[in-house]
């Protein structure tokens, strides 16, 4: 807490600080809800340096897709539409730097909340209208450039190769415990090098790359998704990514870590749900290219999880936070009886997709 107070000398709010709670949510930086005795609310983040090692170029990044999602929903008037307000510190930066560890605020979003799983319809294609209008509009007109923050961020082979590293220099007892799921993921790998060299010749277009469904707010009342945050990843990338993660998130269990994998499967009304929400907003700027990419996409991404996961887990969980030691054990287990699933249903993805 007086950690947190300390921090929140260096902005210039208006009324005096009420109350600091934790907030649940988000496997990097830790969130924290700040209340002023006004009634003001704000979201004040500890950024994950292990992560994110340069918050600078992190934060450029951050500004300067703000500003162009600001100036698009002008153009457009989209009055609806809300986009993450920076607070800006006393000395006019985005972030604040104390001792080695950094900061950042952004305004709370009044009367909004993130949907953590969906399964009514109209939810499940708002959050894929959602994510799909970030990516249209952030490649209409002049594009920013934007650093590369985490390089690689969904190359799935190469997650597959960091894997194998980590498998093979694991302490035995947890590589035992990895030894089935890694072989299923090892076994996929020429099928996802396959997918990965036809997803990277489509376009570099500018994309969220976090479509996880509790990144979009909705409004409290009305249900509306309201924009999408958590921004720290949006990069040049592949549209397909967007897609398959977000059908990821929002098809598949409830839960990351589901530990009944007989469970496990891939929703199709979700799927369909998502993708239509999705494509309505994308598909002037889809080309064939990345249509062709789009099914394969709703296999690998579960699977690039499950590796990132796994290799996390071998790794001894310095990565993603975990609320128990054989958390990402778990989250791998389930990603991969996900990615499984998807694959067996590709056939009737691939054929409705055709259909839209
Ligand atoms: C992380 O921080 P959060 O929960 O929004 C991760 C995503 C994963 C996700 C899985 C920067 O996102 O790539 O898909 O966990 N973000 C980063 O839950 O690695
Ligand atoms: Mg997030």
């Amino acid at each position: 807490m007086s950690e947190i107070l300390s921090v929140l000398e260096g902005y210039e709010f208006f009324s005096p600080i009420d109350t600091v709670e934790k907030m649940a949510g988000g496997n990097v930086n830790a969130s924290y809800k700040i209340t002023s005795a006004e009634g003001d609310r704000y979201v004040l983040q500890k950024i994950n340096t292990s992560v994110f090692p340069c918050v600078p170029a992190l934060m450029e990044n951050v500004e300067k897709v703000t500003e162009k999602l600001r100036k698009m929903k002008e153009e457009k008037s989209l009055d609806k539409m809300r986009v993450l307000n920076i607070k800006f510190t006393k000395e006019g930066r985005s972030f604040l730097e104390r001792g080695g560890v950094f900061y950042r605020v952004y305004d709370f979003v009044k009367n909004s909340a993130p949907v953590s799983s969906a399964d009514d319809a109209l939810t499940v294609y708002r959050t894929g209208k959602a994510f799909g209008i970030f990516d249209a509009l952030m490649n209409e007109g002049e594009l920013p450039a934007l650093n590369v923050v985490i390089k690689d961020f969904h190359n799935t082979p190469l997650r597959i190769e960091n894997l194998e590293r980590s498998y093979k220099k694991a302490p035995e007892s947890r590589k035992n415990r990895a030894k089935r799921v890694a072989e299923y993921i090892f076994s996929k790998s020429d099928e996802i090098r396959g997918i990965y060299l036809k997803t990277e010749a489509c376009p570099n277009r500018i994309v969220h790359n976090d479509t996880k469904c509790n990144n979009v707010i909705f409004d409290r009342e009305s249900g509306e998704a309201l924009g999408v945050f958590d921004l720290d990843t949006v990069m040049y990338g592949r549209i397909s990514d967007d897609f398959g993660d977000g059908v990821r998130s929002i098809a598949g269990p409830a839960r990351e870590d589901e530990k009944d994998l007989s469970s496990v499967f891939l929703n199709m009304e979700n799927f369909k749900a998502f993708a239509e929400g999705f494509l309505s907003e994308t598909a002037p700027v889809v080309t064939d290219g990345e249509r062709g990419v789009l099914a394969g996409s709703v296999f690998a991404l579960p699977l690039e999880l499950s590796a990132r996961f796994l290799t996390d887990y071998l790794d001894g969980n310095t990565y993603f936070r975990v609320d128990y030691p054989e958390q990402n054990l778990d989250r791998a287990k389930c990603q991969a009886a996900l990615a499984r699933d998807a694959q067996k249903r590709l056939p009737e993805i691939k054929k409705w997709l055709k259909t839209q």
